[in-house]
């Protein structure tokens, strides 16, 4: 269990606050495919289309930045917020390493977005909410 200080928190709301959220999480969707592509295996119906810009990267893009929304939202009862989606994911069959991949390609994007206001506090603060993240989507894997 990952456990996010209140200061980490105040530094994680304020930088989802001013992201532009649905182009960096296809951004970093584009990325995880591109570094890992094996991450690609359940999205057939993509086509083989897997840039920021496409159709689906982008619908795939919206529903995440909706659930990291609620896990925004929901810092300190991320395993209960995402019981339900990571029973979904378990049906669907993603392997729990990808969301830990995800994690680590979204810190790539806000490295290069923020620039000098990637701080060591920042980096320290994104790595954790991706962290707990992937944990609670774990959560209900059996
Ligand atoms: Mg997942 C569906 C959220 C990482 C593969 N993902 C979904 C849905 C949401 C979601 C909200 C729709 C669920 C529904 O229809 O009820 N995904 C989500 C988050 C994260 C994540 C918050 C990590 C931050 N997903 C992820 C990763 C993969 C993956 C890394 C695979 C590489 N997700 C996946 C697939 C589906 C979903 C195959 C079903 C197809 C779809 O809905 O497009």
């Amino acid at each position: 269990m990952v456990n996010i200080t209140h200061q980490e928190a105040q530094i994680i709301k304020g930088i989802w606050k001013d992201l532009s959220k649905e182009a960096i999480t296809a951004q970093a969707l584009e990325r995880v495919f591109t570094v890992y592509p094996w991450t690609t295996r359940l999205f057939g119906s993509f086509n083989h289309h897997f840039k920021a810009t496409d159709t689906g990267v982008k619908g795939h893009a919206s529903k995440v930045v909706g659930a990291l929304e609620t896990a925004v939202a929901h810092l300190d009862g991320l395993d209960k917020a995402f019981h339900d989606l990571s029973k979904k994911h378990q049906t669907i069959g993603v392997d729990t390493q990808n969301f830990k991949l995800l994690g680590q390609t979204f810190l790539v994007e806000l490295a290069i977005l923020l620039k000098d206001g990637f701080t060591p506090e920042v980096h320290e603060a994104a790595y954790k909410f991706f962290l707990a993240v992937a944990g609670a989507l774990s959560s209900q894997y059996h």
